[in-house]
C-alpha cells in the first residue's frame, strides 16, 4: 500500500490551546506525523508518495468560498490587526446576534470557529491545502484501480465542515476526497469513521445525502467533545435519512465493546454496497492517549484492520487523531497491517 505524505504540514504548529480551562501547548503536533512516516518506512509498507496539486476547486465542492476566503487571509488578518502569537477566537456569536458578515478579524474567527483549541499560524493555510492535496492524491490512486492507499494527513479534518473549523482540522479531507471520487465517478462511498471523537464536520457535510453513508464509533457526545452532535438518533434527514449511523460508545471502552460496535458499523456498509471506503483513522482511542479515555491495546488496531479488510472495498486511509507521541506510528501501522494481511 502506498503513503502519500508531504513535509509540508510542518508549517503548521501552533503554541498553545485552550484545554480545561488552560492555554497548554498543543497536541496535534508536527511530531505526529513524523513518526508515522517514521514507522510506515521501518515497516516497509510501500512506497511513499508525494501528493499532486489539485487547486481550489475540490476543496469548493465541500467548503464555501467565504469560508475559504476566511482562512487565506486569517493570519495576515490577525497580523494586521497588530496581535502577537497565533490566531485564537475569544468571541463568539450567538443565536441572539447579528448575523451579517463582521469585519473584524477577531469577530471572524469566532464566526468561523466553533472551538478555541484550533489556533491559526502562519503556515496554517498552506499546511491544510497540502493536507487536502494528500487525500485527494489518495484518492485518485484508488479511482486509478488501487486497492487501498493512505492519506498520512496532517492537520486531521474530519470536524471541519462546510464553513466551521475546529478540533485541529481546517480542511475536511476526507471529506474532500470522498466528493472527488463520486466526481470521478463512484456511485457511491462509505466514509467509516474510527476516530475517538464524533466527525461533526463529516457528518454534516453528508448529512442530507444519500450517496455517501458516514459510519462513525466514537466517545459518547453527552460525556465527550464535540459534544453538540454524534448521538444515536442522527440518522441523516430529507434525502439522507438513514445514511448516517452514529455508534456512541462509554468512556472506559474496552476492545470488546468496539469490536460490536464495529460489527455493527461493517454490517451497514457491507448492505450500502458502496463504490469505495474511505476510513477517517485516528487511534486516539489507544489506552494511552493524552486527551481520550478508550483503552484499545495496540494489538486491538491489528485486528481493526483487518476487519475493516472484510469489506474488500477499494479503500482509503485518511489520518485523523491519535496523540500518544511515542506508539502513534506503531498503532497506525498495526491497522495497515491488519488490513494488508488479512
Ligand atoms: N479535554 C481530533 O482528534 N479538545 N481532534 C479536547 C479534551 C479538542 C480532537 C479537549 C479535541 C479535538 C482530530
Ligand atoms: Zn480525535
Amino acid at each position: 500500500m502506498n503513503t502519500v505524505y508531504s513535509a509540508e504540514h510542518q508549517l503548521h504548529h501552533g503554541k498553545h490551546e485552550l484545554i480545561d480551562g488552560r492555554l497548554e501547548p498543543c497536541v496535534e503536533k508536527p511530531e505526529r506525523a513524523e513518526r508515522i512516516l517514521k514507522e510506515i518506512r521501518h515497516a516497509k509498507l510501500g512506497e511513499v508518495i508525494a501528493p499532486q496539486d489539485f487547486g481550489l476547486e475540490p476543496l469548493t465542492r465541500v467548503h464555501n468560498q467565504a469560508y475559504l476566503g476566511f482562512l487565506q487571509t486569517a493570519y495576515r488578518d490577525w497580523q494586521a490587526a497588530h496581535k502577537l502569537g497565533d490566531a485564537l477566537p475569544y468571541v463568539w456569536p450567538t443565536s441572539t446576534s447579528r448575523h451579517t458578515e463582521p469585519r473584524a478579524i477577531e469577530a471572524k474567527l469566532g464566526r468561523y470557529a466553533f472551538d478555541a483549541g484550533t489556533p491559526i499560524t502562519p503556515g496554517s493555510w498552506q499546511a491544510a491545502c497540502s493536507s487536502a492535496n494528500v487525500a485527494l492524491t489518495g484518492a485518485q490512486r484508488v479511482t486509478q484501480g488501487a486497492h487501498a492507499a493512505f492519506a498520512l494527513c496532517r492537520p486531521p479534518g474530519h470536524h471541519a465542515s462546510r464553513a466551521h473549523y475546529g478540533g485541529y482540522c481546517f480542511l475536511n479531507n476526507a471529506s474532500i476526497a470522498a466528493q472527488a471520487l463520486l466526481d470521478q465517478g463512484a456511485s457511491s462511498v462509505a466514509i467509516l469513521d474510527v476516530d475517538y471523537h464524533h466527525g461533526n464536520g463529516t457528518q454534516a457535510i453528508f448529512y442530507h445525502r444519500p450517496e455517501v453513508l458516514f459510519v462513525s464509533i466514537h466517545a459518547d457526545p453527552a460525556q465527550e467533545y464535540p459534544y453538540f452532535s454524534g448521538y444515536s438518533d442522527e440518522t441523516g434527514e430529507g434525502a439522507g435519512e438513514g445514511a448516517t449511523l452514529n455508534l456512541p460508545l462509554p468512556q472506559g471502552t474496552l476492545w470488546d465493546d468496539y469490536a460490536e460496535a464495529l460489527e455493527v458499523g461493517l454490517e451497514r456498509i457491507h448492505v450500502f454496497a458502496p463504490g469505495a471506503l474511505i476510513v477517517s483513522l485516528g487511534v486516539d482511542t489507544f489506552k494511552h492517549d493524552p486527551i481520550a479515555r478508550f483503552r484499545l491495546e495496540s494489538t486491538n488496531f491489528t485486528t481493526l484492520g483487518a476487519h475493516i479488510a472484510t469489506l474488500k472495498l477499494p479503500t482509503l486511509f485518511v489520518m485523523e487523531g491519535g496523540y500518544a507521541v511515542e506508539a502513534l506510528g506503531g498503532n497506525v501501522v498495526n491497522v495497515l497491517r491488519g488490513f494488508l494481511e488479512r
